[in-house]
């Protein structure tokens, strides 16, 4: 476990989660230059964009980042390219099976941590030869699957050998000491560094996760197969009526286009996806990411090293 991330050469076994449209070169590079692993997520951003992302990373920085690939995006198999040709070092994946390009990474001398939602998807990346998985848990934001954090992790550290990083609900110290627990050698977090200073997500986003409650989160989309957790607003309001109706998938997709980019850049928190995990109401203030980090490390110290009183 330290031996991997040493070779990757972070300080802190922390990761950023690579957040659609939210996190660029201004969270990545702050993440790193905190001693975390900051990642850059190239959604479904054209390719000058996110090769633009990487050297603006690389002026901010000398620490080591990572790409997040979200396989669901048209120009994936470009991305997948640009990382090599730009000698990214780490490449996280999302929403889908990267099989295709794991040749191609491991032989540009890439780390490869795929996010798995289950332990057969675990197994087929240890099998092609992933150097970790981030198993994220239904408790995150975005894109989920169907487990929790606290069933998935334990079940994938049983059956892979490589390092399992654990997402999902994951927010503070006592978070990632209970994924240690579990087996994790690390952890990713999403939620809490949307409200980093650093993050330049729109200001009423932030507000909103400030803001948010236990229950405040709903998972939209099931009827799609692509079932994603956002903030209740309007739009999750219409979509669950939706869902409730049994409508055609057009439906959706009219009410889901371009609704991320909405909440995200123009700040429209009614009918835009806010995005969050169910973390969130844990969350309630706004730090830089040099201070999340540093709390959530001592936070996580002190309580490994805590005998606990029965
Ligand atoms: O990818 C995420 N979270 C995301 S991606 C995203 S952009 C988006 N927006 C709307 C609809 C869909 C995507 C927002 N949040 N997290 C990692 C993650 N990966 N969660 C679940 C999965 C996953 C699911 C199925 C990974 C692999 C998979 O495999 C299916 C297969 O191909 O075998």
């Amino acid at each position: 476990m330290y031996r991997f991330w040493k070779e990757i050469g972070i300080q802190y076994p922390i990761i950023q989660g690579g957040m659609a449209w939210v996190a660029d070169h201004h969270l990545a590079s702050a993440v790193s230059n905190a001693g975390g692993l900051g990642i850059i997520a190239a959604a479904n951003a054209p390719v000058s964009y996110v090769r633009e992302e990487i050297r603006k990373v690389k002026e901010l920085t000398d620490k080591p980042f990572g790409v997040n690939i979200m396989l669901l995006s048209d120009n994936a198999s470009e991305v997948a390219q640009l990382v090599c040709e730009e000698g990214v070092k780490v490449v996280t994946t999302g929403a889908g099976d990267p099989g295709k390009y794991m040749d191609m990474w491991k032989k540009s001398g890439i780390k490869v941590i795929p996010v798995v939602p289950s332990v057969a998807l675990a197994k087929r990346m240890e099998r092609y030869g992933a150097d970790a998985v981030i198993a994220e848990g239904c408790e995150a934001g975005g894109h989920i699957g169907e487990l929790t954090t606290m069933a998935l992790i334990p079940q994938v550290v049983d059956a892979v050998k490589i390092p399992v990083i654990a997402a999902g609900g994951i927010a503070d110290g006592r978070g990632m000491a209970a994924a240690f627990m579990l087996g994790a050698s690390g952890v990713q977090v999403g939620t809490r560094f949307l409200v980093a200073k650093e993050c330049s997500v729109h200001p009423a986003y932030k507000e909103r996760v400030l803001k948010a409650k236990d229950i405040d989160t709903v998972v939209t989309g099931r009827p799609t197969g692509h079932p994603v957790r956002i903030l209740r607003n309007r739009l999750s309001r219409e979509l669950l009526k939706l869902e409730k109706e049994a409508a055609p998938l057009e439906q959706f997709e009219a009410l889901g286009q371009g609704a991320l980019a909405r909440a995200v850049k123009e700040g429209d928190v009614e009918m835009g996806s806010v995005m969050a995990g169910q973390i969130a109401g844990l969350i309630n203030k706004e730090q830089t990411c040099s201070e999340i980090i540093e709390e959530m490390f001592n936070e996580f110290n002190a309580l490994i090293n805590r005998k606990i009183d029965i």
